[in-house]
């Protein structure tokens, strides 16, 4: 009895602890926040920036707030000043909504009418997504219950492109960048198989690197040598064990990388082709493609095929699909162990 009165007493005493701790923690996180925000600004709203004063009991915490300050200054000049130079938006915001602005000035529908047979697609629309936006998730259900090893080989993305819109090529990038594991992401390669645009030369090359230092590689052909060697011009480039190729028009989705790598560290002769969606032209909306296999029609046209009979059989949607071909342009291959 006596044993189980002294257990409650300690805990009593425990309990008074914490109480006090986080009071005395609270009424100094208030004074802080006043101290830094001033008294014109809430805590709540945006504080003015680089302009934190130092003052207070602990010197180390001030200096800490002021260099935090100072690095989110870095960070929102790097992120916004560079994006908006170029006309474009990073972040959150921007006409993320599916579908069409709602109402263009007569101005803007011909500047998107020009662009739209400029580049096959509403590059005007393009230009005012954000670079950063999040598309729907569409794997099977029990993709997002499957865990992967940390330790997988890393990949080297090749995206090719010939006067594509820039901010198209930068989506491209940017979704790399954020759904890849940064530790599995060794480099990206853009190989410019001759442009003309003049925003794809010192414009794509000055805010790639300024964005994303030392991950960047461009490779520019002086001459139109079509997608198949300027693959393997970027391809010399690369130098992870795994190297990826794609368009310079796609948006991947979180965890795309893992599932992948590890079906080639299992076995290195793979070459996998992750499931893909449709992105359509009009509106960037991302429509959902059924799991299947792909093929030839007898004229030669890619076309999906229904996946084996067997596959069906097993009835689990996040199976690979077993196939000879690939009629789709993304591929990722250990080229590096083929070729060696
Ligand atoms: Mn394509």
């Amino acid at each position: 009895m006596a044993f189980v009165f002294r257990r409650w007493r300690v805990l009593l005493v425990l309990i008074v602890l914490a109480v006090g701790g986080l009071m005395n923690f609270w009424t100094k996180c208030s004074t802080r926040s006043v101290q830094v925000a001033g008294p014109d600004a809430p805590a709540d709203v945006k504080r003015p920036r680089g302009n934190v004063t130092a003052q207070g009991p602990s010197v180390s915490h001030e200096v800490l707030l002021k260099r935090l300050s100072s690095l989110e200054d870095v960070v929102y000049r790097q992120l916004n000043g560079l994006s908006k130079s170029l006309g474009l938006i990073e972040g959150f915001g921007g006409g993320d909504k599916g579908s069409l602005p709602a109402t263009l000035s007569p101005a803007e529908e011909s500047d998107a009418k020009h662009l739209r047979e400029k580049y096959g697609y509403n590059a005007y629309l393009s230009d005012r997504i954000s670079l950063d936006r999040n598309i729907p998730d569409h794997r099977p259900n029990k993709c997002r219950k499957v865990s992967y090893p940390r330790d997988l080989p890393q990949i080297s993305l090749i995206f090719i492109f010939v006067n594509e819109a820039l901010s198209v090529i930068l989506r491209s990038v940017h979704s790399a960048v954020n759904h890849t594991p940064a530790h599995l992401l060794k480099e990206i390669v853009l190989v410019d198989d001759n442009s003309d645009d003049e925003q794809l030369k010192a414009p794509l090359e000055e805010y790639v690197n300024k964005r994303y230092p030392g991950l960047v590689k461009i490779v520019r052909n002086q001459k139109r040598e079509g997608l198949i060697r300027a693959r393997i011009e970027g391809w010399k480039v690369a130098t992870a064990e795994v190297t990826g190729f794609f368009d310079a028009h796609v948006e991947f989705t979180p965890s795309w990388a893992e599932p992948v790598l590890a079906r080639i560290k299992e076995d290195h002769k793979r070459i996998i082709l992750p499931s893909i969606d449709n992105i359509k032209h009009e509106t960037f909306e991302v429509e959902r493609y059924e799991n299947s296999g792909h093929g030839y029609s007898w004229e030669l046209w890619c076309m999906y095929i229904s996946p084996p009979k067997q596959w069906w059989e097993e009835g689990d949607m996040s199976a690979p699909i077993r196939q000879v071909n690939f009629t789709y342009t993304i591929v990722v291959a250990r080229v590096r162990y083929q070729l060696n």
